[in-house]
């Protein structure tokens, strides 16, 4: 039985950007062999592997959390862990089944696991005997029956390839509670195990739309190189994404679950798991309900991001239903509003406090989240030209009436949002508009203002990441580092007087203890203390520490309709370590 403080032991690579090869520049949009990317936006994520038999149990121990990472969190030795692969028997994989789901979500390319951190290929290799047809009973190759069924279909396909982690290989890296790794060549590992199984799965499979590389952590520049050079010889258009490492790859791939909070240049993408693992687990019913799906899918796309939503089939090759159902729903919702997400992208406009907003060529696409109240929408922006705006679904929809405001147009709304599981409004303007100057607060909204937004003096913005349940990886921007003389200011103008409640979130330690704060608004002032919330002081293992935000009421202020300052100050050096990730207005 696992042990509390074991299961975070040695954490692997300890948390830098490398690990993720998050510093990869920003992808070039320019760079044609991604638009058929850039106009898909959402694809199908697979992680299936040995781990899915397993299903987050061993030894009659549940493990919450990323169930890929199983043989890690139980540390299982790489002998041990090869033995279920004489279990791995997927009687019920139906690819064509998996590919007809992709199809019915509205997802337009699959990528899935080829070989991940335990070193297990779900395919014929002629280079290592731990693969799917030499060693268990399934003894097919699933990767060509999906190649295939890819193809009948019309759908890219791509291969996930972890290509510095391998448990099973004492020339990898990763596998750090056994010796098997202590005398680690990996040069030789890359020679003998990684490129020959690049070079098979990009000759023996068709067409291979990416291949997706992870956790590159200690890989160096001309390891990365090497791999990036043999794609390039081998399938020139396949798409290669930061986490080969070293500032490479064709686009990035943010942090897992991450979604900026502004707009992103060039080629990026968001992954996300459906319920909080990306390899099955079975006591893990967490899915993302359709609404959640399309919110993150369309806030991504506004941001002029790709959005890759995972799927975790069972070691007998099914992709749980309720998941598959969830996905049907979100394609349902995709096929009404095609327009607004494939071939669309980042708005003029940004996101508002109910909703946001998509750009495909003259039409903006209205996305509303939160359905106003008195069913008034005000869109913050300057309009110079008439705007025409309806209800949109591909049968058309009701025209809208447009009052034109200044920096902004309303639109008269029916009362009640319809049955639809996101109201789209479609805006259809001679000229585009440009954003409204500043911050518009809306009354009846909660009006965040966030870290990344603000205007510093001594205090830093940094984003930090942590972990929920075991892999299930949390990102926000944070100010911290706060000092006596440290101010952070956000400009701002409701749109009309109101009686305003401002709202702060935060993270912080018991040791930092109560902190004391003042708000001022011009020349109204608030003060208040931010009580600790109990966030680690440390993390467990190597990992980072658990953040733990909160969110208190820092009072209630009248303000007028006219251009004002929020500034946000510290009255106490023991500060330095909150995490503060926004302030709100809500009235
Ligand atoms: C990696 C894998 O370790 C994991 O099993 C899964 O395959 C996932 C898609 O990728 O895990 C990560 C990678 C990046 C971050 C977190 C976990 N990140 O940047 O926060």
């Amino acid at each position: 039985m696992a042990s509390k403080n074991t299961e975070h032991e040695g954490c692997a690579f300890g948390i830098d950007p490398e690990m993720w090869g998050e510093r990869m520049t920003r992808g070039d949009t320019s760079d044609c062999r991604t638009d058929w990317f850039r106009m898909s936006r959402f694809g199908m994520f697979i992680h299936w592997g040995l781990y899915s038999e397993l299903a987050g149990e061993w030894n009659g121990y549940s493990y919450h959390g990323i169930g890929e990472w199983l043989q890690f969190r139980a540390r299982i030795s790489a002998a041990d862990y090869a033995k279920i692969a004489s279990r791995f028997n997927p009687r019920e994989y139906d690819p064509r089944a998996w590919v007809a789901l992709a199809k019915a979500a509205g997802m337009r390319y699959i990528i899935i696991t080829s070989k991940h951190h335990e070193g297990f290929a779900l395919y014929k290799s002629a280079v290592s005997a731990f693969n799917i047809v030499d060693a268990t009973p399934y003894g097919k190759d699933a990767l060509a029956e999906l190649a295939a069924a890819c193809r009948e279909a019309d759908m890219p396909l791509g291969f996930y390839y972890s290509q510095t982690q391998d448990w099973h290989e004492p020339d990898a890296f990763g596998n750090n509670w056994e010796d098997i790794q202590a005398k680690r060549n990996f040069d030789r590992y890359l020679e003998q195990k990684v490129l020959p199984q690049i070079r098979e799965l990009l000759t023996g499979y068709g067409k291979v739309a990416f291949l997706w590389f992870d956790t590159p952590g200690a890989i160096d520049a001309a390891q990365s190189q090497k791999i990036l050079q043999t794609v390039r010889e081998l399938q020139p258009d396949c798409l290669v994404n930061s986490r080969i490492g070293n500032n490479m790859g064709d686009y990035q791939s943010l942090g897992d679950q991450e979604i900026p909070a502004t707009a992103h240049a060039g080629m990026w993408e968001t992954i996300d798991t459906h319920n909080d693992t990306w390899g099955y687990v079975a006591t893990d019913s967490c899915w993302k309900g359709p609404r959640e799906i399309l919110t993150r899918l369309l806030r991504v796309v506004a941001k002029g991001g790709c959005y890759m939503l995972n799927v975790g089939p069972d070691g007998a090759g099914v992709i749980p239903p309720l998941s598959a159902d969830i996905l049907r729903e979100v394609g349902a919702w995709l096929q009404q509003h095609a327009d607004a997400v494939y071939g669309a992208g980042l708005s003029p406009l940004g996101d508002f406090p109910w909703g946001t907003c998509t750009s495909n060529g003259a039409r903006l696409f209205l996305h509303v989240f939160i359905w106003p109240p008195q069913g008034r929408l005000v869109v913050p922006g300057i309009f110079r030209e008439k705007v025409n705006a309806r209800m949109w679904s591909r049968q058309g929809g009701e025209s809208l009436e447009v009052i034109p405001g200044e920096n902004h147009i309303a639109l008269n709304l029916p009362m009640h949002a319809s049955s639809l599981l996101i109201p789209v409004i479609e805006l259809e303007c001679q000229q585009t508009p440009q954003p409204a100057p500043g911050v518009m607060v809306l009354e009846g909204y909660r009006n965040e203002f966030p870290a990344s937004r603000a205007k510093l003096t001594e205090v830093e913005c940094t984003k930090q990441s942590w972990m929920e349940k075991f892999g299930d990886w949390k990102h926000a921007d944070c100010l911290t580092q706060w000092k006596r003389e440290s101010v952070a200011e956000w400009r701002f103008k409701p749109l009309l007087s109101m009686r305003a409640t401002i709202q702060i979130e935060y993270s912080s330690t018991f040791e930092n203890g109560d902190t004391k704060w003042q708000l001022w608004i011009g020349s109204q002032k608030l003060e208040f203390p931010l009580i600790a919330s109990g966030e680690d002081s440390t993390g467990i293992g190597g990992w980072p520490r658990r953040m733990r935000f909160r969110t208190i009421i820092a009072g209630t202020l009248q303000l007028n309709a006219e251009e004002q300052c929020l500034r946000l100050v510290p009255l106490e050096r023991e500060a330095n370590a909150v995490n503060i990730t926004s302030v709100s207005i809500s009235t």
